[in-house]
Formats: C-alpha cells, sequence, structure tokens
C-alpha cells in the first residue's frame, strides 16, 4: 500500500471545493479585534512636509500611528533594510503606507483616513529602466559571469546580430490578497498568523521593527491562496502593519489587502531590457553571446539582486556557448520593489536567449529548432555552464528528440510554412523550445530545511516543517513521504500548520525546492523514529519465534513484520504503545542541507544547483492578421520530473505553471500613468489567461526517468520550471510575424494583440519591415486596419 508515486487529490482538495478551507480572513473575529488600514503616499516620489492625524485620531473608537509610533526600529528589509514600515520623510512609490489607522469596524477606519492630511512636497519620479540609466540610478553593483573571449570570438564570428529585448513585469494575481492578523500575548509576546510564504522572515521581521527577541514572535501560516513569489518577501509590510497596531493597543489587529491595493502596492515580476551581441557560424552553432540585462528593481532592493543573480545563471538556458559575458545590473526607480514571481529572473533569461535564436534562426533561414539542438548541452561534451557548473545527468537531448517526434515537429512545421505562404487571412508559428531550470537556492545558506514529526499511542502522526502551503501541493507529498515511511495510510499522518514555534530559521518555501529540503528532513525524521519501533518490533517478534534484527522489520499497512515472513505481523499501533511503555522517545526532529552547493558571486563561479529541472515545450500559434488576435492552437510539454511523487500533483503544477507563463508572453500587461498610478490594477484591465485561452489541443507527458537518484525519491522540483516553457509561445508569434515581413518584428515581451498588430504594421509599411514604430508615434487603429488588409 504505497501511496508514494499514487495521484492522490491535494491535501486540502475536500475543504477547498466545500468552501471549509480557512483562509487569514476567514479565521473567525477574536474579542475586541481591530481592522487595520493606512495612508499611503500622494505620490510616487516626495519629501513629507507635514503629516496631519489630529482629526483622524478625534474619530471615535481610531488610532492612529505614523513613523515616531515605531517602537522598535522604522527600518527593515530582506537583505538590505532600505525600507520603512511607515515613510518617515521621503516616499518613494505611490501609495507606500504613511499612516497606520485602526478601528473595531471598517467604517471607522474609512471615515478615519479620509481626515489625514498629507502635505508632501513633489520630487522627480524616476519610473522607467531607460530613465534609470541615464540617471545611473542603481540598486547594488553590475554583476557579472563570464567564460572565454567574449570581445574576439565576437569580432571573429562568421556571423553577427545585436539588438535587444523589451520585456514586461507580471502582476501575481494570488486569489487570496496580502493579509495579517497580530494577536498581542504575555510580557510582550506576538503571535503573527500571516499570508507568507516564509514565516521566520516574518518573525524575524516583527521582532526587529517592534523591539521584541525573535524567541517573543511567532508566526503561523496555514495556507495561502497562491503566493507564486509575491509572498516571499512582501507579506512583511502588511504583517508589520498589524503588528504595529496590536503592540501598542495590547488588542488583535487585522489587516486585509482588496485586491486593487495589493496590485497598486505590491511588487511584480521585474520588467527587464536585454541588449545582445551574438557570433555564429554559418550553420547556427553558437560561438559567443554578450547580453546585459537591465532590471526594474522598483524603490528597495527586496530579492532584486538575487533574482537577477538567476538571471545570470539561466542566460544561456541550455545551450553551450564558448564565449560568454553576462551581465546584470538593477535599476532604482519609483515604484513598489518588484520581488520573487515564479521562476524568479529565470524567465527573462531564457525568453532573451531564445530571442536570440528566432533572430538568427530568420537571419540564416534555418529552422530555429535545428539551431536550438544543435547547440543543446550534451552529455559528455560540451556540458559545461559558463559558471563551471558540469550538466550532469544530462536529459536535455533526449527531452528535445522525444518531443520533436512526439509533437510530430518536422511535419508540422513544412505545414505552417507552406500555411504561411498560402493564407490571406492569417500566420502560423510553431516554436520547439527546451528548459533547464538549477534547483536550489544560489544563496547556499537558505539549501536547509528541518521537520518535526511526532507519533501518538493512538499511531496516528503530525508532521511538521517549515514549509508553507500555497496550493502547490507541498503537504500532499511531505504527507505522502511519511506515511510510507512508517506503512501507514495516508489518513494517519496530518499536516500541521507552519509555525515558527515548531520550525525554527526556516527558508522561504521557494525556488520550487520545498518538497526536496522539507521532505527530505521530514524522512530523516521519521527514519530515526521507525529505527526505535523496529527494535521494539524486533523483540515483540522474538517472542513470537522470528529472529529478526532490527533492519529486517518492514513498515506496510499499518504492520510491521519481518520481511522474509511477513505472514507473522504486529500492528503498527501495538508497536507503538509498547514502545510509550518502555518510554522509547516517540518524536524527532529531523534536518537537511543540501550536499555540495556553492556558488561565489564575486568570481561567478561554483557550482549553484544541486540539479537541473529540464523540459521542452512545442507551441503552435494562429494570428490574425487583421486584428493582431492570437490563438494558441496546440502545445505539446514533456518534462523530465524523475520518479513523480504524485503525478497528478505534478500534472497541475505543470499545466499551471505554462498557462501561468502563457499569461506572461501574451496577454498581462502592466500599464502605468505618468504619475506612476497604476492603471491595469484589476482583472477588468489586467489579462490573465482565462479557461478559453488554454490551448484547445494540450498534451502533457513525461519523460520516463526511473534512474534519478539524486534528490528525494528520485523525484525532481516542479514548482516553477514549466512557466519558462511558456517562451516557446512567444517565440512561435515572433515566428509567425516573421514570415509577414521580410526581417522578424521587434517584438516585445508580452506580444499581446496590441503589440502584434503594430508589429504587423511595421511589417507592411516598411521595406525593411523593424525599427520604424520605435521613433514614430504609433498610428491610430484606422490606419493599422488599412495597413494590414492588404498584407
Ligand atoms: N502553485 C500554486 N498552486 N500556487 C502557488 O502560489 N507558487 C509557485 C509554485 N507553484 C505556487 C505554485 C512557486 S513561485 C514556487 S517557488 C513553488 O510553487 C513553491 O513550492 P515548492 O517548492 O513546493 O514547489
Ligand atoms: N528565492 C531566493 C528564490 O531567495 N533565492 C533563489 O535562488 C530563488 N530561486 C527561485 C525562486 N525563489
Ligand atoms: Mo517562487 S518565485 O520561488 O516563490
Amino acid at each position: 500500500m504505497k501511496s508514494l508515486g499514487q495521484s492522490s487529490p491535494h491535501e486540502s482538495a475536500h475543504e477547498h471545493v466545500r468552501g471549509e478551507a480557512v483562509f487569514l480572513a476567514d479565521m473567525p473575529p477574536l474579542h475586541n479585534e481591530l481592522w487595520v488600514d493606512f495612508v499611503g503616499s500622494p505620490l510616487a516620489h516626495c519629501r513629507l512636509r507635514a503629516v496631519d492625524v489630529d482629526a483622524a485620531r478625534r474619530v471615535p473608537g481610531v488610532v492612529v500611528f505614523t513613523a515616531a509610533d515605531v517602537p522598535g526600529h522604522n527600518d527593515f528589509g530582506p537583505v538590505f533594510h532600505d525600507e520603512e514600515l511607515l515613510a518617515a520623510k521621503v516616499c518613494q512609490y505611490l501609495g507606500q503606507p504613511v499612516v497606520a489607522v485602526a478601528a473595531p469596524s471598517r467604517a471607522q477606519v474609512e471615515e478615519a483616513k479620509a481626515l489625514v492630511r498629507i502635505d508632501a512636497e513633489p520630487l522627480h519620479p524616476v519610473l522607467t529602466i531607460p530613465e534609470a540609466i541615464a540617471r545611473k540610478q542603481f540598486i547594488g553593483p553590475t554583476r557579472r559571469i563570464a567564460r572565454g573571449d567574449v570581445a574576439a570570438a565576437l569580432a571573429q564570428a562568421e556571423e553577427h546580430l545585436s539588438g535587444e529585448l523589451i520585456l514586461g513585469g507580471q502582476e501575481h494575481f494570488y486569489l487570496e490578497a496580502h493579509a495579517s492578523l497580530a494577536v498581542p500575548g504575555e510580557a510582550g509576546a506576538m503571535t503573527i498568523y500571516s499570508s507568507t510564504q516564509h514565516p521566520s522572515e516574518i518573525q524575524a521581521v516583527v521582532a526587529h521593527c517592534l523591539g521584541l527577541t525573535m524567541s517573543q514572535v511567532i508566526c503561523v501560516c496555514k495556507r495561502m491562496g497562491g503566493g507564486f513569489g509575491g509572498k516571499e518577501t512582501q507579506a512583511a509590510l502588511p504583517a508589520l502593519l498589524a503588528a504595529l497596531v496590536a503592540y501598542k493597543t495590547r488588542r488583535p489587529a487585522r489587516i486585509a489587502l482588496d485586491c486593487d491595493t495589493d496590485f497598486r502596492i505590491t511588487g511584480k515580476r521585474h520588467p527587464y531590457l536585454a541588449r545582445y551581441e551574438v557570433g555564429f557560424t554559418h550553420d547556427g552553432r553558437l560561438t559567443a553571446l554578450k547580453t546585459d540585462f537591465y532590471s526594474n528593481g522598483g524603490f528597495s532592493a527586496d530579492l532584486s539582486l538575487a533574482v537577477m543573480e538567476r538571471t545570470l545563471l539561466h542566460a544561456e538556458n541550455a545551450y553551450f556557448i564558448p564565449n560568454v559575458e553576462f551581465t546584470g545590473t538593477v535599476c532604482k526607480t519609483n515604484l513598489p520593489s518588484n520581488t520573487a514571481f515564479r521562476g524568479f529572473g529565470g524567465p527573462q533569461a531564457v525568453a532573451a536567449m531564445e530571442n536570440v535564436i528566432e533572430e538568427m534562426a530568420a537571419h540564416l533561414d534555418i529552422d530555429a529548432y535545428r539551431i536550438r539542438r544543435l547547440n543543446c548541452y550534451g552529455i559528455d561534451k560540451n556540458n559545461v555552464t559558463p559558471y563551471g557548473q558540469v550538466v550532469q545527468n544530462n536529459t536535455l537531448p533526449a527531452v528535445l528528440d522525444g518531443l520533436a517526434r512526439s509533437a510530430d515537429y518536422e511535419i508540422r512545421r513544412s505545414a505552417a510554412l507552406e500555411f504561411n505562404t498560402r493564407s490571406r487571412t492569417h500566420l502560423k508559428g510553431l516554436a520547439l523550445t527546451p528548459v533547464k531550470f538549477g534547483i536550489s537556492f544560489t544563496r547556499a545558506t537558505l539549501n536547509q530545511a528541518n521537520a518535526l514529526v511526532n507519533v501518538f499511542v493512538d499511531g496516528t502522526v503530525q508532521v511538521s516543517t517549515g514549509g508553507t502551503e500555497m496550493g502547490q501541493g507541498l503537504n500532499t507529498k511531505i504527507r505522502q513521504l511519511a506515511a510510507d515511511q512508517f506503512g501507514l495510510p495516508l489518513g494517519s499522518v496530518r499536516i500541521m500548520p507552519t509555525s515558527t514555534e515548531k520550525n525554527i530559521n526556516t527558508s522561504p518555501t521557494a525556488a520550487s525546492a520545498s518538497t526536496d529540503l522539507n521532505g527530505t528532513a521530514v524522512v530523516q525524521a521519521c527514519a530515526a523514529i521507525r529505527q526505535r519501533l523496529a527494535e521494539v518490533a524486533s523483540r515483540l517478534l522474538a517472542a513470537k519465534g522470528i529472529d529478526c534484527s532490527p533492519a529486517q522489520v518492514d513498515f506496510d499497512g499499518g504492520f510491521l513484520c519481518d520481511s522474509r515472513c511477513p505472514e507473522t505481523r504486529l500492528r503498527f499501533v501495538e508497536i507503538v504503545r509498547q514502545a510509550y511503555e518502555e518510554r522509547v522517545d516517540l518524536g524527532e526532529r529531523g534536518f537537511y542541507a543540501t550536499p555540495g552547493v556553492g556558488f561565489d558571486r564575486e568570481s561567478g563561479q561554483g557550482t549553484p544547483f544541486f540539479y537541473y529541472t529540464n523540459g521542452a515545450a512545442a507551441a503552435e500559434v494562429l494570428i490574425d492578421r487583421f486584428t493582431g488576435d492570437l490563438q494558441v492552437t496546440r502545445v505539446d510539454l514533456l518534462m523530465d520530473l524523475g520518479k513523480s511523487m504524485n503525478p497528478a500533483i505534478d500534472r497541475g503544477q505543470v499545466i499551471g505553471g505554462f498557462v501561468q507563463g502563457m499569461g506572461w508572453v501574451t496577454t498581462e500587461a502592466l500599464s502605468y500613468g505618468p504619475a506612476g498610478e497604476l492603471w491595469s490594477c484589476s482583472p477588468t484591465t489586467y489579462k490573465v489567461p482565462n479557461v478559453t485561452d488554454v490551448p484547445a489541443d494540450f498534451r502533457v507527458d513525461f519523460l520516463d526517468n526511473p534512474t534519478n537518484t539524486k534528490n528525494v525519491y528520485g523525484s525532481k522540483a516542479v514548482g516553477e520550471p514549466p512557466l519558462l516553457l511558456a517562451v516557446s509561445v512567444w517565440a512561435a508569434v515572433k515566428q509567425a510575424l516573421t514570415a509577414a515581413g521580410r526581417r522578424p518584428p521587434h517584438l516585445s515581451l508580452p506580444a499581446t494583440n496590441e503589440e502584434i498588430l503594430l508589429r504587423l504594421a511595421a511589417a507592411q509599411e516598411t521595406p525593411a519591415g523593424n525599427g520604424l514604430l520605435e521613433q514614430a508615434p504609433a498610428p491610430a487603429l484606422a490606419e493599422l486596419t488599412a495597413a494590414t488588409e492588404t498584407v
């Protein structure tokens, strides 16, 4: 009765569909609870002259706090302390909290908020990457990873291209906005319930800002209604606002942002600018690549430098390039600080690389996939990355060949080419792109986890880890692991809410590695308890005449037995009771640290990743030449996830991640007004994929890879990698548009309908079909329609 490898439903599936799963805002109100909100900066960049809260304070029942009221430190931040709980002198983005307001009812809070007066002196807001570059406004140093002699290799290259790619950001669009409940306890203690991917960090920042010790603060997270990286660091500010009010009033205090506010004041995926120069042979072999990445970091560092580091570590995607130089610079702007988002800088890197391949293919007039396959990392040679890590157990060639075959790539490519010469109304594109995603936090320290496993005398088990559940299925897999360790049915194992009281100094649930890290720690803990139970069982079996060493004791189906004579078996609960009688410890703490990972950011060399999760996607798109309308008609995915612990959960992650990536590359355009106001702040103005955008023909398959032994159960991390596969959709659009003009279009990402229409118009209007629209104002829609009708 093994549960590992089975498609058991999500551990909270029934609660989710019955509406019984408790999210933070569902927790019943506590006695004397206060509702917390804030008044934010009126400008994207300004100096505070006066903050008048007197009138607001006079509203009955209302409490109001400013920076001066913060008892410990007003400054905080995940890496550098460059953020403030409440802005004291200067505001750095529109809506940045300046005044915290709380009262028993929301109506009172609204009344008080309206009475707060903020007098501010406008300062110049910098919003875009080009402006930040012009003003040399950067966060941290420019980082670099290089190998070989790029300048010489570029100079000697048979073929040479250069260009740039503009990549947009992405809103996380989790269904549960940021929320937190702070409950004061005895002697300064504070319990924070938070919708966070990183309870230990909430604990640390709350302690820091309130002037408490970490031992006085507990952070608890039962689950999130989605995180996607948006709650890796940015749950801190709401938690701090609630904690400040709770500390000052000694009453429970709760905050839950409405979705529009969440959109407006929290960070997103980083917009990027990538400038490249590439050298290659006449037949498409890459010899040199130089890419300079610039990201829009927003007002503070947050995780931007780590995100950029992952960009540099994925800038060659799946290709061996002998001479490379990648640089990364984070721009400081007056926007909310951009942050982790599924893929963490990897998607931008892969899109930039695949854009280069599409440009090369158009230039050489050969199939882009041929270039991809030709340059793919090899098994025994051409298998060292620019940062010096050897690509071991490389399944990329198998994945590419397997998908090209199963997706009928050759036949369908010819058909698409032929279609484009024939159709006067539509364009087709087909792109097959690989992904090689490095698994591990690039900061080695974070690759550790601890777990707590407790076995009760009735034979049931509680498991606690520092990992948080955001829908990805972590708890489902942890439960399967623990159940298998003890040979128990899933129903005997419960996963407890994540709490810093039970698991300490934890890493964020991020980098797709939380099953790897927490799961292995759980297995370690279970193994220790198993050993003790096996000793008890071996003695009990001896009494029944079976001579069996503890090592021979098997845990299966709720029983323990000698693996050589399974007929004589003892119930798990009996052994547990006996162990208790004999005063044997039935609880254990497990610990795991990923072996052998380390990366030196100064030299840009090392082994940052424990292994890679590989995959490939073949996406076919159909574009309406008259409207720019885009349909993703068929997608084939093939991923190497090693041995899957739960194929259904993994499938969900692959499909969900891919579709989320499709949104990033096609429809999700962030749009801002001149004052830095986010115009696309709700689903009416920001278009995420809906069910009709999911490819009608969507084929998802997994590489058969039972030989993987590197990670727990032989599995591989799945959370983020599939998002990057969606770059295939953007590449297919670029290919389709290339067919419309004589040269590839300067297509930005996302390829929205408007963007596609502009590029179609550009292809029509100039012989080069390229570059014109960068200078010219956008033509009126009527002109565009007229232009496209004759394409
Ligand atoms: N899946 C769901 N349903 N909801 C989420 O918020 N976050 C993604 C991914 N899958 C997310 C998700 C991100 S950004 C990461 S890093 C991983 O899940 C984190 O979980 P894991 O380490 O358990 O894979
Ligand atoms: N978070 C982080 C991440 O702090 N470091 C990482 O390397 C990382 N990678 C992916 C997602 N989140
Ligand atoms: Mo995911 S971006 O690592 O939270």
